[in-house]
């Protein structure tokens, strides 16, 4: 399998998120996709290529043309105003604000706006380490255009939290919802995305929720209990066009293979029912029992599992990386999903 892999990730390398309320150095470091990279090579899965640019046309796809605008520019704009440590939103517009009232132009006002939580911090180098982790997504899914069943693109940072308009989680593009949007766009009628990361794909869900061009199943913490909190209920079903496009898979605190792997079962179920012409995996690892900030207890072996059970769909298929932060073991675990995968293939 062909891995996609760009340097740039080391660009964005955020110094703190808030966690029960200390600023604490961040989960999503440079050394999770090195750890993958290397498991990679280790392995000899196939070759890395670096990403080829397909410029701001596919993002802008999934995008807000203003958000992409805010992002690319608040670092320049931030440091103007004299700062240079990373930025981090304090303000949100919640209930009963004006969440779709006037755009601030104060920038701190602009980041609350577009920006959900205070873990996503703005670095000097996010914007060049976002924009080639899309580019990296899209060369992986380009290599499936010219006819590769499978290809990985090992993204770095992740991107299912990202909205059309908003960041958040660690994620800035989203990265899986911008593959599938260019399947689309290249003629694919129907693209399912299953999200196997630990916690809710609520951006990749917030931009296809009223469509029936493509099918979002995530399997996650429940939300009652875990991150987001406020989206990834099972009563989420999709709305208009999209009403039963959408599946969601709540899971308990302690969720080991047993009560993930039905969920994966019934969720495969339903993508074969809707015949997608290709399938995007948002292929998370922080459903692994040593996971620092997740509460599921899948073991190394049952990665292979889940390779297995995604290729016995017989779908082409595209992985993303997403999250993951047990970093000495992350590589072991993504890996072993593609091996799995293109052992039973
Ligand atoms: C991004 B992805 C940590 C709380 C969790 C945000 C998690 C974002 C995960 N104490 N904060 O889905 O892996
Ligand atoms: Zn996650």
């Amino acid at each position: 399998m062909l891995t996609v892999y760009s340097d740039d990730h080391r660009l964005h390398f955020g110094q703190s998120e808030l966690v029960d309320g200390k600023l604490q150095p961040c989960f999503e470091m440079p050394s999770r996709a090195d750890t993958v990279l290397a498991r990679v090579r280790h392995q000899e899965i196939g070759e890395v290529i670096e990403p080829k640019d397909f410029g701001l046309e596919p993002i802008l796809r999934v995008h807000d043309a203003a958000y992409v605008a805010f992002l690319k520019g608040a670092w320049a704009r931030w440091a103007a105003e004299g700062h240079s440590c990373d930025m981090l939103p304090s303000t949100f517009p919640a209930r009963r604000l004006r969440r779709d009232g006037p755009i601030p132009t104060a920038l701190h006002g602009q980041l609350g706006h577009y920006c959900f939580d205070t873990e996503a911090p703005i670095t000097a180098g996010t914007w060049q380490a976002v924009y080639s982790s899309a580019q990296v997504a899209l060369t992986a899914q380009d290599h499936m255009r010219q006819g590769a069943n499978t290809a990985f693109a090992l993204c770095r940072p992740p991107g299912h939290h990202a909205g059309s308009d908003f960041m958040g989680g660690y994620c800035f593009f989203n990265n899986a919802a911008i593959v599938t949007q260019a399947f689309l766009d290249q003629g694919a009628k129907r693209v399912a995305i299953l999200d196997v990361d630990y916690h809710h794909g609520n951006g990749t869900q917030e931009l296809f929720y009223e469509r029936s061009d493509v099918l979002f199943a995530s399997i996650h913490g429940d939300p009652l209990v875990e991150y987001p909190y406020y989206l990834g209920h099972a009563d989420e079903r999709g709305e208009g066009e999209g009403a039963g496009f959408n599946h969601n898979y709540p899971l308990p605190h302690g969720t080991g293979w047993d009560g993930w792997s039905a969920a994966l079962d019934d969720a495969c179920r339903k993508i074969a029912a809707y015949a997608p012409d290709a399938l995007v995996i948002s292929l998370g690892v922080d459903t692994y029992k040593d996971d620092p900030i997740s509460k599921f207890k899948l073991d190394s072996p049952d990665y292979i599992r889940m390779g297995q059970r995604i290729a016995a769909l017989g779908l082409p298929t595209l992985f993303i990386m997403e999250g993951g932060y047990a970093v000495e073991a992350i590589g072991v675990n993504a890996v072993n999903v593609l091996q799995g995968y293109e052992g039973a293939a």
